[in-house]
């Protein structure tokens, strides 16, 4: 079973990719779907940002340009709302969950990286990252970004600050520097078993695609990882 292990843990499962690659339809597929295998609340998924607590709302409020803010502390908010989840996913991992993350510290670091800032280098961007439960497995749904309206179910891109498509190119590259080609370790942040699925597939072949990845996928350790 792919939730609940014989270490009798939950698995921590990461999918990433551009704004528009289709992920939160696609988090709550496989929701969906290892609810049906292993049975009902045996899975859930976990939006990231969390825009519903006080941290959340200023990223809110930053993402829909209703604020400014340094970018160093823009990017330590987001850090830290990550942090605020920390112990609720660690729960629902130890109480036999498996948990779905809709985006997370790649996200963190991508979009920072790629905005370019003299004093923001990788090593800055990722220490605050550190510490944090690290994925099982990464999914990372790629998509072209000249393609990425194709997929979108969402009418309303362009709407918020990161939603430009010069800036998604810079963003994918960063995305592909951090997770690296799927060889272990090829990556600058261990983010566990890195898969890449090709987004620009119609959704139900994307699905299948991400059920069959997460299937073949063992949890190693009945401790989680942290990011180190
Ligand atoms: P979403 O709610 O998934 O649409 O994400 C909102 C936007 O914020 C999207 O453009 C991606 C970006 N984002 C998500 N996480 C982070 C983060 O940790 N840092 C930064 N700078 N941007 C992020
Ligand atoms: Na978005
Ligand atoms: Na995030």
């Amino acid at each position: 079973s792919t939730t609940s292990t014989s270490k009798n843990r939950g698995l921590l499962i990461l999918l990433e990719g551009l704004d528009r690659a289709g992920k939160t339809t696609q988090c709550q597929m496989l929701c969906n779907s290892l609810n049906e295998a292993n049975g009902p609340g045996s899975c859930r998924v976990q939006k990231v940002p969390d825009r519903t607590t006080q941290i959340g709302q200023m990223i809110n409020s930053y993402l829909a340009s209703k604020t400014t803010l340094p970018d160093q502390s823009i990017h330590l908010l987001f850090s830290a709302n990550r942090w605020e989840l920390r112990q609720t996913i660690l729960d629902s991992i130890y109480s036999g969950q498996t948990v779905i993350l809709d985006r997370y510290v790649p996200s963190g670091v991508a979009y920072s990286l790629a905005k370019g800032v003299a004093d923001m280098p990788i090593d800055w961007c990722i220490a605050p990252e550190r510490g944090l439960p690290r994925p099982d497995i990464t999914l990372f749904l790629d998509i072209e970004p000249e393609h990425a309206n194709i997929q979108s179910t969402r009418e309303d891109f362009g709407q918020e600050r990161y939603e430009v498509s010069e800036f998604q190119v810079r963003v994918r590259a960063c995305f592909k520097e951090i997770l690296g080609d799927g060889e272990k370790n090829s990556g600058v942040l261990d983010m566990g078993k890195v898969i890449t699925i090709d987004a620009c597939k119609d959704i139900k072949t994307v699905a299948a695609d991400i059920w069959q990845a997460v299937q073949s996928q063992d949890v190693e350790s009945s401790e989680i990882a942290t990011i180190t």
